[in-house]
């Protein structure tokens, strides 16, 4: 039957290329591009129930990675809505915050988060839907034409300010965000891949699932990463890329090295077999990245992005894959380094802030004019990553904000992690630092002073917040002092704050 829309989104008409291949590979079996068409197209209509475009009204869901996940997105965009991909790992306040500035109309959700997300969208107003309700009804008649400068996601991302921040891309941002990377990474409809990352993330979300199904390639899509199912579906074969944060190829190690003989050579023969692993989201140490060649002769391509401008930096897929280095601009990105103050664009050899312009570029931050304002400097987005020009290659030295902390492939505010704190009713002032770590990145420590006699371990501490937090954001580490080091102004010094807990660390406190 003929379609009566008259304006395909760009990854539909892809898809439609692809027909009988499979797109998805999950826990219920194989899914074609066809079957995942068709799903889409049901969710599409259900959630239209008889209007002719959502009209990016924001449609929220909690579902595992998997065809499940796919359809629902892709269902919400034919519908003309903008996806808001909740984490599943969110606490119950964090999801509530995201519906709520989102102003969501819907949550969906399948089997495994109904539990969660019935109730919350019972309690908000919001309508709610199973998956397998939603896929269960008719095709659509007819589908929105949905132009491409609309606003496709919202994803929320930790910044400068307390709360979370919702970044808006539009379709044709994440077209941009695609179609560089498959360029620079040489994506077929032959490759196959595997997620384990979560899919509330760029990393996930465009860099391993909407690459993957725009270059009509087959990803596997795993609900959670496990070190051990990684290597034996390496070791399975077929597959030609692998992607993930550093924290994951640290776990890999270890699964590695946990191994027997026999099962060692097994699993670095098959990394081997692949064309292509990348490590991104955080700074890959120089060392897991000479362990890892050690270990299977793969030199892991390290790249750069953030959720507001997907990648934008990146080691060659051809040529010196250089350690320590996030390569060179991307196609179609534009990249320079701005003296903090904005005075001067830099020249090799000076550090500044990465600047970055192009259509990868999202739109705004939600409903948030005045910081989607600040965030750009004569029409670049401002990073807050401070890195060096060298040979032509970028070298990441750090972040502009001590209060933006990254752990297992995490951006994490200080600030909201603080005025989470700062409700506990032992607590009466807090700071929370980061601090380096070879397994996560950075650890969240909390440095507190408590109300007169009161006392507060970190197990109470951690079990209280997990009400409250998602669990990468909670403290592994806590420091009760008499008082928090402040300058003339009053402020927190957090450089000393830092101090004092390596201090206490080396003195065993
Ligand atoms: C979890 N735990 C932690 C942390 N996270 N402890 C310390 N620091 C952390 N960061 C603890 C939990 O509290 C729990 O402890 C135990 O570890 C297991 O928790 P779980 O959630 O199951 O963790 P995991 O499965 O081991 O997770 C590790 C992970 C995950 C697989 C590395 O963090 C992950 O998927 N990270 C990737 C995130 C990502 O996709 N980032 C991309 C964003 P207990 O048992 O006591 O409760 S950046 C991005 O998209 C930009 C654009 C880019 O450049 O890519
Ligand atoms: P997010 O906002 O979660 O998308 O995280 C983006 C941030 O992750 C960037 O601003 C960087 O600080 C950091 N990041 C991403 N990739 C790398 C990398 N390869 N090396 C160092 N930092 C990175």
């Amino acid at each position: 039957m003929m379609s009566p829309r008259t304006l395909e989104l760009p990854f539909v008409l892809q898809a439609q290329g692809c027909a009988g291949r499979v797109a998805v590979a999950d826990a219920a079996g194989v899914h074609t591009y066809d079957a995942l068409l068709a799903a889409s197209g049901r969710v599409a209509a259900a959630l239209l129930q008889g209007r002719q475009d959502l009209a990016e009204a924001r449609i929220a869901f909690l579902v595992v990675p998997g065809f499940a996940w796919v359809a629902t997105l892709w269902g919400i965009w034919r519908a003309g809505g903008v996806a808001v991909p909740l984490a599943l790992s969110a606490a119950r306040p964090e999801l509530e915050y995201a519906l709520a500035d989102t102003a969501a109309e819907a949550l969906l959700w399948d089997e495994a988060n109904a539990e969660t997300a019935a109730p919350l969208a019972a309690a908000l107003h919001l309508r709610g839907g199973g998956f397998e309700q939603l896929v269960g009804a008719e095709p659509p008649e007819a589908l929105p034409a949905v132009a491409e400068g609309r606003r496709a996601m919202i994803l929320y991302t930790s910044g400068t300010t307390s709360r979370p921040k919702g970044v808006v891309t539009t379709h044709a941002n994440l077209q941009a965000q695609i179609t560089s990377l498959i360029a620079a990474w040489e994506w077929t409809a032959d490759d196959r891949t595997v997620l384990c990352l979560p899919l509330h993330h760029v990393h996930g979300i465009v860099n391993v699932v909407s690459c993957a199904l725009w270059a009509g390639a087959r990803v596997e899509m795993l609900a959670k990463f496990d070190a051990v199912g990684i290597w034996q579906r390496m070791q399975r074969g077929e597959l030609t890329l692998f992607m993930a944060v550093p924290t994951i190829y640290v776990r890999l190690i270890a699964a590695w090295e946990a191994a027997d003989e026999a099962t060692r050579q097994a699993w670095s023969a098959a990394a081997h077999r692949l064309r292509l692993m990348v490590s991104g989201s955080a700074a890959l140490p120089v060392s897991t990245l000479e362990r890892w060649r050690e270990l299977t002769g793969q030199t892991l391509l390290e790249r750069y992005g953030m959720t507001e401008i997907g990648m934008a930096l990146s080691n060659p897929l051809h040529g010196e894959r250089r350690a320590g280095s996030v390569g060179m601009p991307l196609p179609g990105v534009q990249v320079r380094l701005a003296a903090e103050d904005g005075s001067a664009v830099l020249s090799e050899g000076t550090p500044g802030e990465i600047e970055v312009r192009g259509a990868n570029v999202f739109l705004e931050y939600w409903r948030r004019a005045e910081a989607t304002q600040e965030a750009f400097r004569d029409g670049w987005f401002r990073t807050g990553d401070t890195a060096v020009v060298e040979d032509g290659r970028y070298r990441i030295l750090g972040r502009t904000s001590i209060d933006i902390l990254k752990t297992g492939g995490h951006k994490v505010s200080a600030l909201e992690i603080e005025e989470v704190l700062r409700e506990h009713q032992s607590i009466a002032e807090c700071a929370v630092v980061g601090l380096p770590d070879a397994e996560w990145g950075e650890r969240i420590c909390a440095v507190v002073v408590l109300h007169p006699g009161q006392q507060l371990e970190l197990d109470a501490l951690r079990g209280w917040g997990r009400e409250r937090l998602t669990a990468h954001k909670l403290p592994t580490r806590l420091l009760v002092l008499p008082q928090l080091p402040r300058n003339a102004m009053g402020k927190v010094v957090k450089p000393e704050v830092t101090r004092l807990v390596v201090a206490a660390e080396d003195t065993g406190r």
